[in-house]
């Protein structure tokens, strides 16, 4: 069993209190809206300089529909990943936010109050397990839990009742802001650990290797953190993320593992070795390596037992050159302590 300090954030971690997934949760609020949504802003994705969204035929002067309210979701961005620091690692308070979607602008062109919003989550990355959980609020929280492309459409209805036929969209790209971002993801509610190690180090050494029992480290220049890794997120109930990020590596070779622990933070299904045991459901899991905040290249794999490891790749710094392993071992798994 792992340490009850761990379990404890992480039930928060696993609950809606993130807007995240769990297995008895619909994939996604359903996109109830029969209008037809105006497609992404592809020829603008990232304008945060630029308030107005000149590609959007709502905010170019286009005439509003007779009788109709005009939703106005504001302009595309970029927010980058939530990156925790040492002191609120795993656990990453202030994670959800509520500063990014804003339907305030929305207005009525003769003048009637604007009654309702409704937000919907038009599409997300594919490895994204987010909810929004208040989308009729004007300003809904929201987490973007992995690197990637959020779409979000908005409509809203006026004081005669009649909504927006046209909702309007924002687009988020959330781009990691750490030169070393390494996301794992997965498609089960167990629990996977993502592990980075330097200087061929073995797992569960903690001098050498950032994971869940050693989420930072002094690497590189002693006392200089650009260069010191962290594991940003830990998730024992399933799906992910983890990440560990480092903001400016030393040079090295730095080995990115995954290991299969168990059934939420305790490694007891292994049916392979003992029958009376619940069978560890088979998890395939996503590693995706970013460098600079660009995504270089991504890796999957199926897990089918506890005590699996998975070894990735390793990336060589400078550079983040990928040399992909791609092989599966198994280790002794370790509480910690
Ligand atoms: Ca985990
Ligand atoms: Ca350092």
């Amino acid at each position: 069993m792992r340490l009850a300090y761990v379990l404890a954030p992480l039930a928060l971690f696993g609950c809606s209190e993130f807007g995240l997934e769990d297995q008895h949760r619909p994939n996604d609020l359903p996109d109830t809206d029969t209008q037809t949504d105006i497609p992404p802003d592809t020829s603008d994705p990232v304008d945060t300089s630029d308030p107005v969204d000149t590609s959007d035929p709502q905010d170019t002067g286009v005439p509003p529909v007779a009788g109709e309210p005009v939703a106005v979701a504001g302009a595309d961005r970029e927010v980058s990943p939530p990156i925790c620091t040492t002191t609120n690692a795993i656990f990453c308070l202030g994670a959800e936010r509520q500063d990014i979607l804003n339907g305030t602008a929305s207005y009525d062109p003769a003048g009637l109050t604007i009654d309702e919003y409704k937000w919907t989550v038009a599409s997300k990355p594919p490895d994204s397990h987010s909810l929004m959980l208040q989308n009729t609020n004007k300003q809904p929280t929201f987490f973007f839990d992995v690197a990637g492309t959020y779409d979000f459409a908005l409509t809203v209805k006026n004081h005669a009742g009649v909504w927006d036929s046209t909702p309007d969209h924002i687009v988020i790209i959330a781009k990691p802001s750490r030169d070393f971002y390494v996301q794992l993801t997965w498609n089960q509610a167990t629990d996977l650990d993502l592990h980075v190690l330097r200087n061929n180090g073995a797992l569960y050494d903690n001098a050498n290797d950032v994971s869940y029992c050693h989420q930072d480290a002094d690497w590189g220049v002693p006392s200089n953190a650009t260069d010191n890794p962290s594991l940003d997120w830990d998730s024992i109930s399933g799906y992910g993320p983890e990440t560990t990020t480092i903001q400016t590596p030393a040079a090295g070779t730095y080995a990115v593992k995954v290991v299969y622990y168990g059934l939420d933070g305790n490694n007891e299904c292994r049916h392979d070795v003992d029958t009376t045991l619940v069978d560890c459901p088979d998890s395939t899991a996503t590693v995706k390596v970013f460098y600079d905040g660009v995504e270089i290249d991504s890796f999957t794999h199926t897990l089918t037992e506890s005590s699996q490891v998975w070894y990735v790749t390793d990336i060589g710094w400078p550079g983040a050159a990928i040399t992909e392993h791609d092989t599966i071992s198994t280790t002794a798994l370790s509480s910690c302590f």
